[in-house]
């Protein structure tokens, strides 16, 4: 990521730092992430190549529950858990190009500092209050209960296992407390009501300040009238504390208090752009001091405007630093029009993308449909192929491979003295500052267009001018060079408008043509200049590729005891599969990472082929079946009982007397009905589709015994 200081356009050198949302350190980073991302990227590799001193920073988000649990889980640290999840995140986006000057953690003692410093600094001047409130906490666990941890029967309709705040059979919402038959999702054990003390920052002290920054045209239009609707409903005391155990950093003076995640998650921004001062010399008060001239941008997703631009602005207002100039909030990404799904195979991971497809053509896709607003995005994945197909090779990199043999061949790889055309070649060249404006201004589709629109005058011309044609004649060789050249020409410049958003294909280009393709070469003309023997630059997306993805993000295998996955719950479900990051409070269990196991680990398991010799519906249970399964297949012999979320798809009494897989040793666990005493296997998106292996009733697993 150097500056080329050779490329410094703009009158005034600016001083810009930029940040992304910080990925959790707990699930894998898939394409939603990466719109962000990469929208970010482009528009820092945008500022870098005018010349502007730029840093781009994000960490991964470490702290919360969920990490806690997830880490246990799995028989680690947390430590341990968030390092092996930042270098993976850190590996997608080296891979997609992503070019972070520091890619940092929460869990550092820079972000420690800042946050201690900031609270202490909140508190100094008046803005931390305490007060005690009630809360459910699990008895067996010894903790609070976050309201995502919690289910039971909803208040309302008396549907049974909603989750802790909403319903998804009428979608009232509520307090945990109003819950009915309540559980705890972490132990299974009824919660209990316990006093705690919080400590609360107070958010509406600043509602006026907000209420002017929010008009300071600092935000876009949509986030504005947002906050309008914030502020008419009252701003709220926020509560920053949680209680032991409690995976973060603990308050000053405040001993078995820990920061929410969310306090300390913003100030990561700061602790990130820390650590790099720290090693480069770059002045970090430049930057934060309350009268810093730098330029300060996050770019969010549309689901957590409410923490920057409350909280946050309000956080750095009370503790003496500056405010960012502009929080940029995009959509959400949908694949084939809908929300991306594992059962359809469009949950994709940034690392299965990468597996079967080309970075660049996301980059360029996402390029061409960005906006400065705050709208969803679609991923057709048809339209993708035939999108970058038709621009990039069809358009871009077709015109150099129009061109480049008849210089490379007749010319020895000389370009004219003269080009031809130059009114075209102005056009081209004139372009550069609407271009620019447009990736300022976040218009990235409008930038694309019209580069597009570009190539396509170049390629008419071409068309018109055949110089496979020309060639034949020897009477008319200057003409082809002349052609040709300008033809390279152009290809070279809107290789640099694309330079943002292709870096890759932008660097195979200078390698090409001998030149840098900086910014400023938007406005000169390569002539008597050598290039290089042209190889091909972009392959055409294949849709065998593009399907390969998708069929290697398809999630079939769905684990169906309770016991197994007690942390399951559908509302989890629905956001683990939507591209949105959450709206307030506590993170979600995102997917469970896979650690590689080795062959010694696998052969722990003792899977066992068992007879189903009873099976029965489970009272107050709408997803459980009892089973009951004989190991030896011997009356009198070892019995085990079961509970398996397959009511939707099987009858009990179809079931008995078959055979299914089971996990004999996997640790008993006490559920609401009873003990269940291992696990039975089961494939299939869900619902009625939910096929257990069954090996005696026909020749395949995964036959229906039904
Ligand atoms: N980890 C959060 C999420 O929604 C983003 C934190 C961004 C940093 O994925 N914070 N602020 N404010
Ligand atoms: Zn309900």
């Amino acid at each position: 990521m150097s500056l080329s200081k050779s490329s410094v356009q703009s009158a005034e050198k600016r001083k810009i730092l930029v940040t992304c949302a910080l990925p959790y350190a707990n699930g894998s980073i898939h394409l939603g992430h990466l719109l962000e991302h990469i929208q970010t990227d482009i528009w820092v590799r945008f500022q870098r190549m005018r010349g502007h001193e730029t840093y781009f920073v994000c960490a991964d988000d470490a702290h919360g529950t969920p990490i806690m649990l997830k880490s246990q889980e799995l028989g680690i640290t947390p430590e341990e858990l968030i390092a092996g999840v930042r270098e993976e995140h850190m590996a997608d986006f080296a891979d997609f190009h992503i070019s972070y000057d520091n890619y940092h953690s929460t869990h550092t003692d820079e972000n420690k500092a800042f946050a201690e410093e900031i609270y202490n600094r909140l508190h100094a001047n008046g803005h931390i209050k305490t007060r005690v409130i009630s809360q459910l906490y699990d008895p067996e666990k010894g903790m609070f209960l976050p309201d995502r941890f919690v289910k039971g029967t909803c208040p309302k309709c008396k549907s049974e296992d909603q989750n802790g705040d909403s319903c998804d059979n009428c979608g009232e919402t509520y307090s945990p407390m109003e819950v009915l038959n309540p559980r705890s999702v972490v132990s299974g054990a009824t919660p209990v009501l316990r006093d705690s003390e919080h400590y609360f920052f107070d958010l509406p002290a600043f509602g006026d300040m907000l209420q002017a920054w929010t008009r300071s045209g600092a935000l876009q239009e949509e986030m504005a009238n947002k906050l309008a609707e914030w502020f008419e409903q009252g701003l709220k005391q926020w509560d920053i504390s949680r209680d032991a155990p409690y995976f973060g950093f603990e308050i000053p003076n405040a001993p078995g208090k820990y920061f929410y995640v969310w306090l300390d998650a913003p100030i990561g921004y700061m602790g990130s752009f820390k650590n790099l001062c720290d090693r480069t010399g770059i002045d970090f008060d430049a930057f934060w001091q309350l009268d810093s001239e730098a330029e300060l941008y996050h770019f969010i997703g549309k689901d957590i405007i409410y923490f920057h631009s409350l909280f946050w602005p309000a956080m750095l207002e009370g503790a003496g630093y500056r405010k960012p100039t502009s929080v940029y909030a995009h959509g959400f990404v949908t694949v084939n029009g809908a929300k991306m799904s594992k059962s359809k195979g469009t949950f994709i991971k940034g690392r299965t993308y990468l597996d079967h497809l080309n970075p660049e053509y996301l980059r360029y896709y996402y390029a061409a449909k960005l906006t400065h607003r705050i709208d969803d995005l679609d991923l057709n994945l048809e339209d993708f192929a035939q999108r970058v197909n038709s621009d990039l090779v069809g358009k871009v990199v077709n015109i150099a491979s129009r061109c480049a043999s008849f210089i490379t061949k007749r010319f020895d790889g000389m370009l004219s003295e003269n080009i031809d055309n130059p009114a075209l070649a102005d056009e081209v060249m004139a372009a550069g500052d609407s271009i620019a404006s447009h990736y300022e201004s976040r218009d990235f589709a409008r930038g694309m267009r019209e580069i597009m629109a570009l190539a396509d005058k170049v390629n008419e011309y071409i068309a018109i001018k055949e110089p496979w044609q020309l060639v034949k004649d020897e009477t008319k060789q200057q003409e082809v060079q002349d052609i040709c050249s300008l033809g390279i020409n152009m290809f070279r410049i809107l290789m640099i408008y694309l330079k943002p958003v292709l870096p890759i294909l932008a660097d195979s280009t200078a390698t090409f043509l001998n030149d840098e393709l900086i910014w400023a070469g938007h406005k000169t003309l390569l002539t008597n200049h050598k290039i290089n023997k042209f190889k091909a630059l972009l392959q055409r997306v294949d849709m065998d590729k593009v399907n390969a993805m998708t069929d290697a993000s398809k999630d079939n295998l769905a684990v169906t005891t309770e016991a197994a996955e007690p942390k399951k719950d559908k509302k989890a479900e629905k956001k683990k599969s939507a591209p949105e990051k959450t709206l307030t409070g506590e993170p979600l269990i995102d997917d469970p990472i896979s650690p590689e196991i080795q062959f010694d680990d696998f052969a722990k398991i003792d899977l066992r082929i068992v007879k189903i010799v009873n099976a029965e519906h489970v009272e107050k249970a709408d997803k459980l079946l009892r089973l009951t399964l004989s190991l030896d297949n011997q009356e009198g012999g070892e019995t085990r009982q079961v509970f398996a979320g397959i009511k939707s798809a099987y009858q009990p009494e179809d079931l008995i007397g078959k055979l299914t897989v089971m996990v004999a040793n996997l640790a008993p666990r006490k559920m609401r009905f009873g003990m269940s005493e291992g696990m039975v296997l089961a494939a299939g998106p869900g619902g009625e589709d939910l096929w257990i292996l069954n090996p005696d009733d026909g020749a395949q697993a995964g036959m229906r015994v039904k």
